[in-house]
């Protein structure tokens, strides 16, 4: 028996079309309208504005703490305007632009972050799954979405994300290999900003990219420049149309860097050095694609600033409506916990609910007791 080699396609593509110059390569550069460019860039710079804001209202114990997507901008957005309303995106936690462009207003970030199931409530005609927290676990529920889409006949496609994190999870693994096997036209966006909270790529895998990965699940990989959202967005719109032609699924990785701690509860100056924070800031998204559009004659100082002015009032007005909201009566009643996993709630689930509104009412009644001049104004 001799020995011999199995040849296998192992070269991966690298995909940059924008520099941090700002410079384009105007060979590979897409076909997109001006219009398109500037809806592109006005969903990056709300993510970003309003990342900023979910910051200070966290800081003021106005939030939970969250996930900030700042840094991500091209990933997110560049991979979502690859994908139509009727095409499906399952999103991890750092998706807030892509989001936002589909649908989800600013109020149901600022509802999620602060605990209530109403910021995951999908608005109406959106495609999308909520937000996911566990990671890697949305990347099952994605293939089964596009599973579905084959069973049905229907031609359309699910974009879905993760980290490079979430790429060591068991969950990744197995729906790589099931979107293979089952050829399921999904489009796995590995948002890999080069941390797991403090755990870096290199204790995190032995290869020198996450897209090559895909050799391993006979699926097209593709790693592109993540800071450029005309790279993520040529490489996710060939997916998408490979996927929508029965071409079945493909790995497109975004080599990225959070500007950000992890979560606002976490310090990155303890893992991360100011170097290596200044060399990726000077790479960061925003600053190359608004240069872009400049040089186009899309955008000048004055529009930038009137966009940044109708933005802010946007976030504004979304803050003052979901503390609002909040502070309504009926976002006060945790037993709404119980009312989103089931249609039907099965007895032992309704069993614990009745438990809990028996307690929750019985600890009203007692504070009602003891603050007698706030009889019938809740005090939680
Ligand atoms: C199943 C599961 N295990 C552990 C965690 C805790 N956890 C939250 S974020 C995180 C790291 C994720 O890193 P990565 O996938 O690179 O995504 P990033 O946060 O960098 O965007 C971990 C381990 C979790 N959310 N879910």
């Amino acid at each position: 028996m001799p020995r011999k080699f199995i040849e296998l396609s192992e070269k991966i593509e690298y995909l940059s079309i924008l520099d941090e110059n700002a410079k384009v390569d105007e060979a590979l550069e897409p076909k997109l309208s001006g219009e398109q460019l500037k809806t592109i860039y006005r969903y990056m710079l709300l993510a970003r504005r309003t990342d900023e804001r979910l910051l200070l209202m966290q800081r003021q114990g106005r939030l939970g703490t969250f996930p900030q997507s700042s840094g991500h901008e091209a990933v997110s957005m560049g991979a979502a305007f690859a994908i139509t309303a009727d095409d499906w995106q399952v999103p991890a936690y750092r998706e807030l632009p892509g989001m936002l462009y589909r649908g989800w207003s600013i109020d149901h970030f600022m509802l999620y972050w602060n605990g209530f199931e109403e910021g995951a409530r999908v608005p109406d005609n959106v495609k999308d799954l909520p937000i996911c927290v566990p990671i890697a676990t949305q990347l099952l529920h994605a293939v089964g979405i596009g599973m579905g889409m084959n069973i049905r006949g229907e031609k359309n496609v699910v974009l879905t994300f993760f980290g490079d994190g979430a790429s060591s999870e068991g969950d990744c693994h197995e729906a790589l290999n099931f979107a293979s096997v089952f050829s399921a036209p999904v489009v796995f966006v590995c948002l890999n900003n080069q941390y797991a909270i403090s755990v870096p790529l290199s204790r995190q895998m032995h290869s020198e990219t996450i897209a090559q990965r895909a050799v391993g699940y006979a699926m097209p990989g593709i790693r592109v420049d993540g800071n450029d959202v005309l790279a993520v967005y040529v490489a996710t719109k060939e997916a998408v149309e490979r996927a929508r032609s029965g071409g079945g699924p493909t790995l497109v990785e975004g080599l990225t860097y959070r500007l950000t701690p992890h979560t606002t509860a976490d310090d990155p100056k303890r893992y991360r050095s100011d170097e290596e924070y200044q060399l990726w800031l000077s790479r960061e998204p925003l600053k190359r694609f608004r240069r872009y559009l400049e040089k186009k004659g899309l955008l000048n100082d004055k529009d930038h600033e009137r966009l940044e002015a109708e933005l802010d009032s946007e976030i504004k007005q979304a803050m003052e409506r979901t503390e609002a909201q909040i502070k309504a009566e009926d976002l006060k009643n945790p037993t709404s916990m119980f009312d989103h996993l089931y249609k039907d709630i099965p007895p032992t689930l309704q069993n614990q609910r009745d438990e809990f509104a028996r307690y929750w009412e019985s600890r009203h009644k007692a504070s009602d007791k003891q603050n007698p001049q706030k009889s019938g104004a809740r005090t939680d």
